[in-house]
């Protein structure tokens, strides 16, 4: 969705000490495809920070995810002079209706450092996508791409029409199946949504 709107994109794991190195490489092959670059990194243990640091450098970001994932607690950690401070950004245990005590509740910028800035955003419980017509889902997946226009019908959704190249690509492999599924998934919520 990002890159469609031509925002370059990196998709962060954070907690990845909570993690096995199989479900790390399950989700690196989920997303390879999706035109963005995959870091994993952990605020906890202070893993891939400096990956992070690298990639924000000179830039303005946007830290969004969902609640609960640790984006305030990153954003303490890369703001100077901070670490003994009191924490600059709220953080917290999320609690079971997914509000938690500290959770963020309004968008902030901080200043890393020279002409470095990051935003750290009240994470979302979902994902609303009201401008999206499901005629143009299919362009905000990546890996589709390079099968655009290769089907048997023209304007394929790649949904139930026959011969169409990207279900193939799905059942050889080349796109992820779970992106796939991510994709009919939004598809359906689309149409059903249109439909009331
Ligand atoms: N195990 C582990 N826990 C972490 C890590 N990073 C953050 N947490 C914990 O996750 C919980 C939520 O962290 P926050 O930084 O408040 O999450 P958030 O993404 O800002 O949440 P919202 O503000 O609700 O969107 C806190 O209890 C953190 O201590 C990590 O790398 N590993
Ligand atoms: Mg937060
Ligand atoms: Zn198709």
């Amino acid at each position: 969705m990002m890159n469609y709107q031509s925002v370059p994109t990196v998709v962060c794991f954070n907690k990845e000490e909570l993690s096995d190195d199989e479900y790390k490489e399950s989700l690196r092959k989920k997303y390879e495809g999706c035109g963005c670059e995959c870091i994993f990194i952990s605020a906890k243990n202070n893993s891939g920070i400096e990956k992070v640091r690298d990639i924000l450098n000179g830039k303005t970001t946007v830290l969004a995810g969902p609640s609960g994932v640790g984006k305030s607690t990153l954003t303490n950690l890369l703001i100077p002079g901070m670490e003994d401070e009191q924490e600059v950004s709220q953080t917290g245990e999320v609690s079971r209706i997914g509000r938690g005590r500290h959770t963020t509740r309004h968008s902030e910028i901080y200043n890393v450092c020279k002409d470095t800035y990051i935003c750290d955003t009240p994470g979302f419980t979902s994902l609303n996508l009201p401008e999206v017509e499901k005629e143009d889902l299919r362009f905000y997946f990546e890996e589709f791409n390079p099968f655009e226009g290769k089907c048997r019908f023209n304007g394929c959704m790649h949904v139930s029409e026959p011969g169409c190249a990207v279900k193939q690509a799905v059942e050889d492999g080349v796109i992820n199946y779970d992106r796939y599924k991510s994709y009919t998934d939004i598809f359906e919520e689309i149409k059903n949504k249109k439909k009331y």
